[in-house]
């Protein structure tokens, strides 16, 4: 037909799976169970403020925070959609305290480990503005055949497999990596279908653009401030002052850097040493995707994605996007 040229997810996910020649389709046809919990999720956000969906739900998440009814729901969408794949032995999730393991015979079997933040920027849900989901996957270290045990979900994010998020935007995209490049999909709502929008993205190793809760300046170290004032002084050779654009949601936040050029900075504060954002789930994921578009992320001093998480929940500042913007930030913390 003239001028047909859509690849779907799915598509792309088999085209893909050559890149890997011992691949026997166990990720493809988890990323493939993984995009179709996405539409279900996504129809569900869509109706957000249709339906007696909204508010906090009385439960108080791991992390201290208020749980919305849409997080649990986006929970137990994408863990039934995860383990129906037969592919995952366990799960983490932002939302749980404790490792799930899928204990049927498939599962058990199963060579993979998934983490997630099923909706991240939660906060944002009652004012209609974008929110994300965020995923990871490694290979499990222990051995298969038995429950998933907490050594499979503490390895550095150099062992990834594929990573990605979902922004739940002016359109809905899936972005992700299995490490060969980042690449993003639009939901067609009219087909019900992730298309191929946004093929091999690259990020400007520059930007003109910094993402920070200012709210919290007093509080943050020295290199942060000193970065902050940089982006705020004039000089027209390096178009600063430089714009600062700031969601509350890390999905879209990133997003928008990633396309644009920029810095998103979450640093650590007098009051929370380790910053807010979840090494597992939400920084490393994110570091692995800014890597394989061109960028870098960093804790201040060190590469995020050779940190060694010793808990399931760990946080750590986290500063992500342009090379260059980042690198300079790191000197300043230096
Ligand atoms: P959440 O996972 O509970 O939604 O929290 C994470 C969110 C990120 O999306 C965002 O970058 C950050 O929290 C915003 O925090 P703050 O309100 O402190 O600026
Ligand atoms: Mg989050």
């Amino acid at each position: 037909m003239k001028g047909y040229s859509i690849t779907t997810l799915n598509e792309f996910i088999i085209k893909r799976q050559t890149d890997f020649p011992y691949a026997k389709g166990e990720l493809s046809r988890l990323l493939s169970h993984f995009g179709i919990a996405a539409k279900i999720v996504n129809k569900k956000i869509n109706k957000a403020g249709l339906v007696d969906i909204l508010g906090a739900s009385g439960i108080i998440n791991v992390q201290g925070e208020d749980q919305k009814k849409l997080d649990v729901f986006a929970d137990e969408t994408f863990i039934a959609a995860i383990q129906a794949s037969g592919e995952v032995c366990g799960i983490v999730t932002e939302e749980n305290q404790e490792i799930i393991t899928f204990d049927d015979n498939l599962s058990r079997d199963g060579k993979y480990i998934f983490l997630m933040d099923p909706l991240d920027g939660s906060s944002n849900i009652d004012v209609n503005v974008s929110i994300g989901t965020i995923f990871s996957i490694y290979r499990r270290v222990s051995q298969r055949g038995h429950s998933a045990r907490a050594e499979d979900f503490l390895q550095e994010g150099t062992r990834m497999v594929a990573a990605g998020y979902i922004i739940y935007g002016s359109s809905t995209m899936l972005v992700y990596t299995t490490g060969k490049g980042v690449n993003g999909f639009t939901l067609d709502p009219s087909i019900g279908e992730f298309c191929l929008s946004h093929p091999d993205i690259r990020t400007p190793e520059f930007g003109s653009i910094y993402s920070v809760n200012e709210g919290h300046y007093l509080k943050f170290p020295d290199g942060v401030k000193k970065y902050i004032k940089y982006c705020q002084e004039l000089d027209p050779e390096t178009s600063r002052p430089y714009t600062s654009r700031y969601i509350g949601s890390l999905v879209a936040d990133f997003h928008r850097n990633l396309l644009k050029g920029g810095i998103f900075i979450y640093p650590s504060t007098a009051s929370s040493p380790k910053g807010k954002l979840r090494l597992a789930y939400e920084c490393n994921p994110i570091a692995f995707i800014a890597e394989q578009a061109g960028g870098k992320a960093s804790d201040g001093f060190n590469r995020i994605l050779d940190l060694k998480p010793d808990s399931l929940h760990q946080r750590s500042p986290f500063y992500v996007g342009s090379r260059a913007m980042v690198e300079h930030l790191e000197e300043l913390m230096g």
